[in-house]
This record gives structure tokens, sequence and C-alpha cells, in this order.
């Protein structure tokens, strides 16, 4: 058994975060360091799958749950428009290796990268 993630604790309790919502196998989490006016992150309560990939050949319905909650936060926090990122290994920037979905929303039309 893997060491808990940052994440797991947070949902276990063991340090603060913000949870926003959840259901029966995903949360959603404030992002510490916001990157737009709305940023979520939701992350399957299991910590199983390091990345999307891998959560997609694992559980596809899963990742399928976890863009379905990114849209309803993003209709209860924003406008219901919302741009979806998952970093994918440490060149790419990910510094968590618990799958999650970054939400970001609110005023982003001038922010497009893609
Ligand atoms: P990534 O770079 O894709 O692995 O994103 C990890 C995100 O997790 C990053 O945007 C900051 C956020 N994060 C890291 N530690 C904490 C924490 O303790 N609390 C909260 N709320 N967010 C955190």
């Amino acid at each position: 058994m893997s060491e808990p993630s940052i994440f797991t604790r947070i949902l276990q309790g063991e340090i603060p975060g913000e949870i926003v919502a959840q259901n029966e196998r995903v949360f959603v989490l404030r992002d510490i360091h916001p990157q737009a006016p709305v940023h979520l992150l939701v992350i399957p309560k299991t910590q199983e799958y390091a990345n999307v990939a891998e959560l997609a050949a694992g559980d596809p319905a899963l990742l399928a749950e976890v863009v379905a909650m990114a849209q309803k936060v993003a209709a209860e926090h924003a406008d219901g428009d919302f741009r979806l990122i998952f970093n994918s290994g440490a060149g790419a920037g990910q510094t968590v290796f618990h799958v999650h979905a970054h939400v970001l929303a609110g005023g982003l039309e001038e922010k497009k990268l893609v």
C-alpha cells in the first residue's frame, strides 16, 4: 500500500482543505494556488491511478464521473463554462501523483493557451 497522497489526507480530515462537493467516488477540492477566478480539483477518492491515462485504462466510468462532476461544479461556482486540465508527468508540471482534474472557470475568454 502506498503512502496516502496529500489529497487522501485532506479527504480523511488529517490536513485542512476546502472540499466543496463530493459523492461516492469523487470529491472536489478548492486549489490552494488558484490560477483562475474559480480553480477546483476533481479527484477520485481512490488514489490507485496516478494520471489520467491510467484512469482511462483502468476505470473509464470513473473518468466519466470526474468529467460530469467538473461540469456540475463549474455550473455551481461559475457560469457553467470551464477548462479541464490534467497534468500528466513531472515534465508537464504534475506534482501530486494521485489523478486529479483542474477545473478552471470564470472569465477565461482572454486567457486561451490553445
Ligand atoms: P498538479 O501540478 O497537476 O499535480 O496539481 C496539484 C495541485 O494541487 C496544485 O495546483 C496545487 C494543489 N495542491 C497541492 N497541495 C495542496 C493542498 O495541500 N491543498 C490544496 N487545497 N491544494 C493543494
